[in-house]
């Protein structure tokens, strides 16, 4: 299996909710460690330029008010095929559609408020760790 780095973020109606604990613990037990990790207030650019690839999308605008409506949590999460293990963990984009036990079935609240983004290859891991973290203050494990 591949050694795999991935981004993920821990939205804003999930912090809000004071379920990030519970959030990692799922990454943990699940095999994927932490590599680096901040809590950050996106501005509006940063919102816009992390899912630039949704810009002509009708939800475009909602999805970036949403992302800036309050601090996310954003990790770096490493470990064997850590990207579809993390869209594994994540369940579904809209949360009634997310199998049991996924984050989304649990925490989740709509397909707006959906508590957690991760990417979804290794080539937009790879853009999405670069786009908040320097090289630097990634650890290897
Ligand atoms: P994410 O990028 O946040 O991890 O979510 P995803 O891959 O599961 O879904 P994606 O297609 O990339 O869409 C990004 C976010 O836009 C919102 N969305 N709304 N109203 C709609 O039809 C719609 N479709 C997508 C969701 O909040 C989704 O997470
Ligand atoms: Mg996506």
């Amino acid at each position: 299996m591949a050694l795999e780095r991935t981004l993920s973020i821990i939205k804003p109606d999930a912090v809000a909710k004071n379920v990030i604990g519970e959030i990692y613990t799922r990454f943990e037990k699940a095999g994927l460690k932490v590599v680096a990790s901040k809590m950050k207030q996106l501005s509006k650019q940063e919102a816009e330029g992390f899912y630039a690839v949704h810009r002509e999308r009708p939800f475009f605008s909602a999805l970036v008010e949403f992302m800036i409506s309050g601090p996310v949590m954003v990790q770096v999460l490493e470990g064997d095929n850590a990207v579809l293990k993390n869209r594994d963990l994540m369940g579904a984009t809209n949360p009634k559609d997310a199998a049991p036990g996924t984050i989304r079935a649990d925490f989740a609240d709509s397909i707006d408020a959906n508590a957690v983004h991760g990417s979804d290859s290794l080539e937009n891991a790879a853009i999405e760790v670069a786009y908040f973290f320097p090289a630097t203050d990634v650890y290897a494990r």
